[in-house]
């Protein structure tokens, strides 16, 4: 039997590096989109595909759209993971936001319908538990969604955009609504890798402090590779369709540091500052994902809980700092 070709938009991304690993196990013939940038952007997938390799990895923009490569891959899933994923620079850049994260998905889901492939290729797009905004949780599947950044009011265009080419043109287009998801490859300015990295800093001797925004959001904190099995699942489902995937339990950004820094047996209140640069214009408050559906239709449930996340990262961020450290001296 020929293998599944599989397409991951965003594939240099946290998510898109998992999900690369996880479908080669699992047998696919992956490729990946990736975007010219003026350093190497390809830190996260550098192990598992040849850089040298021009099979597999393949230029390209959201903000241009891919026929080209539908056309010569005819990919069976395709997995839209590419975007700006920075809430708060969302409003720095919300023409930008809007482009590739709203119209982006339009570009891929009109490739699709427009070289006949839509009986073939299955569509994932990566929407956001941001698009619930102010809806108190435990938010679900029905909540209402009340965006209230830029990076929100995008992805909630996409979340429908893919609802309308699934009724419209009987597409298998699915929706995964992701809670946050951190790891140890974690971008850098992501509150969660922000405070593992300094913290990992300060207990070297590297730094002496640390400068947070709003220490009382709450966010229902996953491991990335957890909420990439879940996403593979939606995919193989026997009907398009969309699902919320969370652990179901928040912390506030005091408590992952408090906890980051009691790991360390360091004191998080002798090296905090705060600065209203890291605030929003609109905060999101609290975020807690009631996911019982994909649980009771997909049996899928996390495996990684919060203490064990915290663990992961700053293990992975003190051996990054060690190497630093020693370097240079
Ligand atoms: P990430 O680490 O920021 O990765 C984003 C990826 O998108 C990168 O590969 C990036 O390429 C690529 N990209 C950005 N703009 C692009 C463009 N114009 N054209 C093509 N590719 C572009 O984000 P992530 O945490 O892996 O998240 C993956 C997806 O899930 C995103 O759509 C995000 O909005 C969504 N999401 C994430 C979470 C979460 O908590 N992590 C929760 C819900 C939804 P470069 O490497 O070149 O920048
Ligand atoms: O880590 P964050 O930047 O993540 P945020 O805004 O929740 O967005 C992430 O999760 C979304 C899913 O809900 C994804 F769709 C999105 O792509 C992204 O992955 O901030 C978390 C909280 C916020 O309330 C923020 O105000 O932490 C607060 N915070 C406090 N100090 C900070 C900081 N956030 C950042 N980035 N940096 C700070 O210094």
């Amino acid at each position: 039997m020929s293998k599944k070709v599989a397409l991951i938009l965003g594939i240099t991304g946290q998510d898109g590096s998992y999900l690369s690993e996880l479908l080669l196990k699992e047998g696919y013939e992956v490729h990946g989109v990736i975007r010219r940038s003026s350093l190497p952007n390809t830190g996260r997938i550098d192990k598992t595909f040849d850089p040298e390799s021009k099979d597999f990895i393949h230029y390209g923009d959201l903000a241009e759209g891919i026929d080209h490569l539908l056309h010569d891959l005819k990919p069976d899933e395709v997995y839209n993971l590419a975007a700006m994923s920075h809430v708060r620079i969302s409003f720095d850049v919300p023409v930008y936001t809007g482009d590739i994260n709203a119209l982006g998905v339009t570009r891929i889901l009109e490739g699709i319908r427009k070289l006949d492939l839509g009986e073939k290729t299955k569509y994932y797009q990566a929407s956001s538990s941001e698009m619930f905004g102010l809806t108190p949780p435990l938010q679900n599947e029905e909540s209402l969604f009340r965006p209230v950044s830029p990076y929100g009011v995008a992805k909630l265009y996409g979340y429908h955009i893919t609802k309308c080419y699934r009724e419209g043109y009987n597409m298998f287009a699915c929706n995964g609504i992701l809670f946050n998801h951190e790891s140890e490859r974690r971008g850098v300015n992501f509150v969660t890798r922000k405070i593992t990295r300094i913290a990992c800093r300060i207990k070297l001797g590297m730094l002496d402090h640390i400068t947070l925004g709003n220490l009382e959001a709450k966010r229902d904190w996953g491991h990335s590779q957890d909420y990439m099995r879940a996403i593979h699942m939606i995919m193989q489902h026997d009907k398009p369709d969309d699902f919320v995937v969370s652990t179901g339990e928040a912390f506030t950004v005091r408590e992952f540091a408090e906890k980051v820094f009691k790991y360390l047996n360091l004191d998080f209140y002798k090296y905090l500052r705060t600065n209203d640069i890291y605030k929003r214009p609109v905060e999101v408050p609290y975020l807690c994902g009631d996911s019982s559906k994909i649980r009771n239709t997909l049996g899928w449930e996390p495996q990684i809980n919060f203490e064990e996340l915290v663990k992961r990262m700053v293990d992975s961020d003190m051996k990054e700092a060690i190497n630093e450290k020693n370097m240079q001296e």
